[in-house]
């Protein structure tokens, strides 16, 4: 199906973002051995990143709102759209010169996710969805969630807490049911690459708490168009508000919030 409108904006933003990131990752792999590391440069690439995508998105929609890692809540006239971007997810992977980080675009619309965008750049993997539109890998390969049933056959991304976060210890009681009933636990360090993978069936099934709204909302557009379920942890839609999510298609999604919610 050719690209609409709209995913031609959110694309064009991605990919000129990413071009700079991705020079900027080449920079940051010669930073890793300097005395200072590459902390201030990697900030700076995620700013230039942001800017980027704002000036992309501002053009071609001038008046939606905004909410940006970086910049924050930006109000506009239109209060119906809503920008969604994490400009830089899987920053500590960047920062350590791992090739596992990507851009993230999503819009809402009177609350309802309706269009995402991931881009991985370092791997050209461009993954786009719009609702009823179908979900996409590089405009051209259509997405579908695995179609495993069970657990016990199913890969699951996490993500781990870490210093200066709370959840240590639920975390710690969830794991042990994840890793007991299914075949694998993975941990990438990108949210949103996390669900954009499960979309195109390589990973059954995703989790994870105290997230931000910029980490999973493409994410959410893109699981759904490639025929899988998005909740917060109780099984309910508020995972933007709530920073909790479960992802996976739908055998992979109700086997972990049961597994989860007896954690
Ligand atoms: C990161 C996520 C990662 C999660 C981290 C963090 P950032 O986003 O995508 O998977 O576990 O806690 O929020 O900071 O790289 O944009």
């Amino acid at each position: 199906m050719p690209a609409s409108a709209l995913l031609t904006v959110m694309t064009n933003a991605a990919r000129k973002a990413g071009r700079g990131l991705a020079r900027d990752f080449g920079e940051v792999e010669n930073l890793q051995v300097s005395v200072k590391g590459p902390g201030d440069f990697v900030s700076a690439a995620d700013h230039k990143a942001e800017d980027t995508i704002y000036a992309e998105l501002s053009k071609a929609r001038p008046g939606y709102c905004y909410l940006m890692e970086e910049r924050g809540l930006i109000e506009g006239p239109d209060k119906s759209h809503r920008w969604i971007v994490d400009p830089l997810d899987g920053t500590t992977n960047f920062l350590h010169g791992i090739p596992l980080f990507c851009i993230s675009i999503g819009l809402e619309r009177d609350g309802e996710m309706i269009a995402g965008v991931i881009y991985n750049p370092i791997m050209d993997e461009l993954f786009s969805a719009e609702k009823g539109r179908g979900a996409y890998l590089n405009d051209r390969r259509r997405l579908r969630v695995a179609a495993r049933k069970d657990l016990s056959n199913a890969v699951i991304t996490t993500g781990i807490p870490h210093r200066g976060r709370s959840g240590h210890d639920l975390f710690l009681r969830e794991c042990p049911q994840v890793m007991r009933e299914s075949s694998g636990v993975r941990r990438t360090g990108t949210a949103a690459l996390d669900m954009a993978w499960v979309a195109a069936g390589r990973f059954d099934g995703y989790w994870e708490h105290g997230i931000k709204a910029w980490d999973m909302a493409a994410g959410v557009v893109i699981v759904r168009e490639a025929g899988g379920f998005v909740s917060d942890a109780e099984g309910g839609n508020e995972m933007l508000d709530k920073g909790s999510v479960i992802a996976g298609n739908p055998h992979i999604h109700k086997g972990l919030v049961k597994i989860l919610a007896d954690a």
